[in-house]
């Protein structure tokens, strides 16, 4: 039997290392780009790692970036795979408000910078967008396939600049490329400075005795947030489909983010009122208030249905956070502060 080959942007993220473990669960060859740094990236795939040497090896990383179309050409004739997943972009919407012009280009550009090199080298492979509810904001809930855009931020303006590109080179080309309209899915491998990770760490922390309080900005916007493990599960179902589609995946419940906050402190025995300030820095120039998906036609198609719902993923990301924190808490152990901009 021959091993399907993936090609994965973005492995190193959040969605990319979920994905990861289930392509090689599928018995998959699985190919990801890494953007150099000069600090290791890729510790949400280091539990994956084969030794090069091992001639059964199915993990393979290459050094690449959205921005550089030589490269993508280069890669995909090196890698020649029979699906590609696009999960790289910048993805934090706060940050695109201060970063438009950058995010436009990855976010938005890089996905027509891949879909141009698959072309130009003539792959018949299927390609997966990371499209967005993003791209909804501010149209009202529940969103579906047929609800109009109407972005709210640098990065749901980029998103949807990226959901059209991969639906034209499918209706000009014939490609098989489809957009997985994803609503929040979260994680204990989401990124520090989204709001349901941070507000888990601190849940964790408060409760541990390392911090009093953390700030936030809005705290009345409203999510449908699911679990990242069971979202990229999505992913791979669109790919294997007789006809290329585009489709929504969601719980079709929501929550604000104060019902989060009262989720987390609540399952480490706290009053998130007591420990909860509010700093403007985290306001955004115009807001998504309110995204609930309707995900009846990846029910219908697909087949998928999420398990995971809102609370139970708030407890698993404490717990997730608090298990390090427990273990290494010997009197004088030393506490680490990032020195990360605080956009987030
Ligand atoms: P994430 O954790 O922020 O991961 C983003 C990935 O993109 C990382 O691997 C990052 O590399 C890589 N990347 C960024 N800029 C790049 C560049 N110029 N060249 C190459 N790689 C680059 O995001 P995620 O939560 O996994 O989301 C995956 C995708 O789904 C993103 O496109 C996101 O916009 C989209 N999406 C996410 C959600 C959600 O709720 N999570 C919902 C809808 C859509 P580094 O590790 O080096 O930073
Ligand atoms: O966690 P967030 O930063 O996620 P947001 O903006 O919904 O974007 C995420 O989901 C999108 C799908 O809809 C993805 F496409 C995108 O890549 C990303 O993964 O913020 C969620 C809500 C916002 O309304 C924000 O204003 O939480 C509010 N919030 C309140 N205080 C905060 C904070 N967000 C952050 N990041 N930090 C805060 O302190």
């Amino acid at each position: 039997m021959t091993v399907k080959k993936a090609l994965i942007t973005g492995i190193t993220g959040q969605d990319g290392s979920y994905l990861t473990e289930l392509l090689l669960q599928k018995n998959y060859q699985v190919h990801g780009i890494v953007r150099r740094a000069s600090t290791f990236n890729t510790q949400r795939i280091d539990h994956l790692y084969q030794d090069p040497h091992d001639k059964e090896i199915q993990l393979f990383t290459h050094y690449g970036d959205l921005s550089d179309s030589t490269r993508l050409v280069s890669l995909l004739e090196q890698v020649q795979p029979d699906e590609i997943y696009h999960l790289a972009a910048q993805s934090h919407v706060r940050v695109s408000f201060d970063e438009p012009e950058f995010t436009g280009n990855t976010t938005g550009l890089g996905t027509i910078r891949l879909l141009e090199a698959i072309r130009t080298v003539g792959l018949p492979c299927r390609f997966y967008q990371a499209s967005s509810s993003e791209m909804f904001g501010a149209a009202p809930p529940p969103q579906h396939e047929d609800t109009p855009f109407h972005p709210r931020s640098p990065y749901g303006v980029a998103k949807v600049y990226a959901y059209w590109a991969t639906r034209n080179y499918r209706e000009a080309y014939g490609m098989y490329a489809v957009n997985g309209i994803l609503f929040n899915h979260e994680s204990p491998r989401r990124g520090p400075t989204f709001v349901t990770r941070k507000i888990a760490t601190a849940a964790a922390r408060i409760k541990t005795g390392l911090q009093d309080s953390v700030y936030l900005g809005n705290l009345d916007a409203r999510r449908d947030w699911g679990y990242a493990a069971e979202y990229v599960e999505a992913m791979w179902l669109m790919l294997q489909q007789e006809q290329p589609d585009d489709y929504v995946i969601a719980t079709g419940t929501s929550y604000s983010v104060r019902d989060f906050a009262e989720h987390c402190f609540a399952h480490v025995g706290l009053d998130w009122r007591d420990h909860v300030r509010f700093d403007e820095r985290y306001l955004r120039p115009s807001e998504v208030e309110d995204l609930v998906g309707d995900a009846s036609k990846a029910h219908r198609m697909l087949g998928w249905k999420p398990t995971t719902h809102t609370p139970e993923l708030a407890r698993l990301m404490v717990d997730a956070e608090l298990k390090p924190l427990l273990r290494s808490s010997i009197p004088g152990t030393p506490q680490r502060a990032s020195l990360a901009p605080t956009a987030g």
